[in-house]
């Protein structure tokens, strides 16, 4: 059963939606998908390659899901299969949450200008952007009339956040295309929303060389002086995927204690720490 700290209900009860990105139990997707299912969805999963099935499989048990597709969105054999199985299992989708980024370690380090290839640049955009775009194709093709879409996106596509690099341009790319993607689904009544989170502690934030700094200055900037919970994430995922979230298309919303709206800290140790 999912996870009792997640509120009940049966705002997605009879949808049925396909979940990429989970790749453990720290995923954003996975916090997304035990909301979803903790308020009646029934979900399919796509995982990144057999080393990563011994981890989703059991998650996905414990919401009920015996579908698990295998899924590297640069292999098309693979995209056509997936939703391919998806309309053969249930012929209509209601929803899809896109929850996939990568870009080559050498690029997330270092000088913007220095560090971004070629080849660096368009495997972030063709992982990060444009496989949204790719399966958000897919899967209108077999869903609903009332159907939506989201992504996860990061602060890094609108400020400079060192090492974020290229992922930031990806990031501002997928925005732009869940804003166009909104637009030619719209008269459908499908919505395509991006949820822009501030950091959390999962595989895709570890091992980045500013991380403790920038734990502790998001903590410290925001507006409500503490990290982001994925709980949070997982609420606005909801609202955005449910009937809760009619008229609302186009969207970057924020889930990020407020992090955004800030241009100067407030009272607290970080001003403090500028005082003469
Ligand atoms: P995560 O590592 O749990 O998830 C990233 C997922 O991307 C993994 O499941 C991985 O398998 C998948 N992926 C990467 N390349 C892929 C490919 N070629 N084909 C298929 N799947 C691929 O980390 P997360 O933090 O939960 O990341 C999910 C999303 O949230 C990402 O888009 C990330 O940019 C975004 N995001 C994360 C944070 C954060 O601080 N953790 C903040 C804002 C936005
Ligand atoms: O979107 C992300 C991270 C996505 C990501 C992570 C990795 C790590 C492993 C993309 N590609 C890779 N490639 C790898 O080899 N976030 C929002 C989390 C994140 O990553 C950062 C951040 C934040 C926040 C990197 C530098 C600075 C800040």
């Amino acid at each position: 059963m999912a996870d009792q700290a997640f509120p009940t209900g049966t705002l997605m009860a009879g949808k049925r939606g396909l979940i990429m990105g989970v790749a453990n139990k720290n995923s954003i997707a996975w916090a997304i998908a035990q909301q979803l299912a903790a308020q009646g969805a029934e979900l399919a999963f796509t995982y990144q390659g057999e080393k990563l099935l011994r981890r989703v499989k059991p998650l996905a048990e414990s919401v009920g899901s015996d579908t698990l597709l295998d899924c590297d969105v640069t292999n098309d054999d693979q995209m056509d299969a997936t939703f391919a199985a998806l309309e053969s299992k249930w012929g209509k989708l209601d929803f899809l949450v896109h929850a996939i980024a990568f870009a080559g370690k050498d690029q997330l380090a270092g000088s913007f200008i220095d560090q971004t290839t070629r080849e660096g640049f368009k495997s972030a955009l063709d992982i990060s952007a444009y496989s949204f775009v790719d399966a958000g194709r897919r899967a209108a093709a077999i869903m609903n009339d009332d159907g939506a879409m989201i992504t996860l996106t990061y602060l890094g596509s609108e400020r400079v956040i060192p090492n974020y690099n290229v992922m930031g341009v990806a990031k501002a790319a997928l925005e732009a295309c869940t804003r166009y993607m909104a637009a030619d689904l719209g008269p459908r009544g499908i919505r395509v929303n991006a949820i822009s989170a501030g950091p959390i502690k999962t595989l895709a934030a570890a091992g980045i060389g500013s991380g403790r700094h920038m734990f502790r200055f998001n903590k410290a900037a925001s507006a409500m002086q503490d990290n982001t919970d994925s709980k949070g994430v997982a609420g606005a995922a909801l609202y955005l995927l449910s009937d809760l979230g009619l008229s609302c298309t186009g969207e970057t919303h924020h889930v990020d204690g407020g992090f955004h709206a800030i241009g100067m800290p407030q009272e607290g140790p970080l001003r403090e720490s500028l005082a003469e």
